[in-house]
């Protein structure tokens, strides 16, 4: 496993300790003005060993809030609150970048209070929000060219204020059904205007939030998570295939800190990417890929070396044991994740 322990360069300005990434990972655990506390500043701190943590996903605004207590970075308050955070993982030699977040159609207006939540086309997401069976998914309001020019600003106003922080890049959340994700694949998009129906259409909202933030903060700290295959949040439309084959090649031209693929198990195979995301996305995007989904350390470092992908993200491991890292180097028993660890964080 010598290779995960091994020092890794993004790109000219960031080198990661070691090829171990903190998956980011949902908490639902910052105060009501959806400020970062000082638990959370502790929990990351504990993980500093990791290449680099990805922070919990983290909105953008009010209106991409789908679950209770998600931490937000637009406020000054939520920006103070995240400094705190930066500064206790950088006072034990880590790095951190922020997971960008707008729910879109998976948001809930009770969480902000507002009339309707907004999405590339009026189609609901099925059921209910986690654990709060009351709350029914809405059905949202396709946004408009305004509304659309106003998320794309948003999106960048987040990123620099992530900076401002002292995160040490963003990375985008494109993945799992959320509103860019939303914006790629047919079951949630079915505009006919400029931003669908084609490849170059669908993909016009998710280049040019790539674009502005990139643009803003630089590529080499923008980073972006896909999820080429739909399995959580979206319908299956084989369709899909055309538009990320566009889209990868788009992100090809880019020079992104790295591309993180989107999945909870990727031995999970999708007919129309004729495999797994992560080799789908190795045969159609060139540069640094982070793997994710069921590995272990064993199975992750055999991946690398197998040239799957460069680096690996760990999410669950990495809440039942805060001490990953350590404990993988000296080959200690781990303990295992269960559900119930989510009420609270050590
Ligand atoms: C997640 N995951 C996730 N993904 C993401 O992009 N943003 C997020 O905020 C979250 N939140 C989250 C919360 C919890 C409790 C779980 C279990 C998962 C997905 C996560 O990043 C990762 O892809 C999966 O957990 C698969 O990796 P492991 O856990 O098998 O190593
Ligand atoms: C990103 C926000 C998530 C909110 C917390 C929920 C985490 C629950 C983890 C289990 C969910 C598993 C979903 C996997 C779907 C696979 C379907 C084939």
């Amino acid at each position: 496993m010598d290779n995960l322990f091994q020092p890794y360069a993004l790109n000219d300005t960031l080198t990661l300790q070691n090829r171990i990434l903190m998956a980011p990972l949902t908490r639902c655990m910052a105060d009501e003005n959806l400020v970062p506390t000082q638990a959370m500043a502790d929990y990351y701190a504990r993980r500093a060993d990791t290449g680099l943590i990805i922070s919990e996903a983290t909105i953008i605004r009010a209106d991409g809030q789908g679950y209770p207590n998600t931490p937000g970075l637009f406020t000054a308050q939520q920006i103070q609150g995240w400094r705190k955070v930066t500064d206790a993982v950088h006072a034990k030699g880590g790095k951190i970048f922020a997971q960008l977040w707008h729910t879109g159609r998976v948001a809930h207006p009770h969480f902000f209070g507002g009339e309707y939540v907004l999405a590339p086309s009026a189609i609901a997401v099925e059921g209910t929000v986690p654990r709060m069976r009351e709350l029914v998914y809405t059905v949202p309001k396709a946004a408009s060219h305004e509304e659309i020019t106003k998320l794309i600003e948003d999106y960048s106003q987040a990123a620099a204020n992530a900076i401002d922080a002292g995160f040490d890049g963003v990375e985008i959340h494109g993945a799992n059904g959320y509103l860019i994700d939303q914006f790629l694949h047919h079951a949630s998009n079915t505009r006919t205007d400029e931003y669908g129906q084609t490849p170059e259409n669908m993909a016009r909202f998710p280049l040019a939030v790539v674009d502005a933030i990139s643009n803003r903060i630089g590529a080499d700290r923008t980073a972006l998570r896909v999820s080429p295959g739909a399995y959580f949040n979206m319908g299956t439309d084989a369709r899909d295939r055309e538009v990320f084959d566009y889209f990868l090649a788009e992100l090809e031209k880019r020079e992104l800190a790295f591309l993180h693929l989107g999945i909870f198990d990727d031995s999970m195979t999708f007919d129309y990417l004729g495999g797994t995301g992560s080799a789908y996305l190795r045969a159609n995007y060139s540069k640094t890929l982070v793997g994710v989904g069921g590995y272990s350390a064993e199975t992750g470092s055999q991946a690398i070396a197998d040239n799957k992908f460069d680096l690996l993200a760990i999410g669950r491991p990495l809440i039942a044991n805060p001490d990953y890292v350590a404990k993988v180097k000296a080959g200690e028993t781990l303990v295992e994740y269960s559900d119930e660890m989510l009420a609270s964080l050590i």
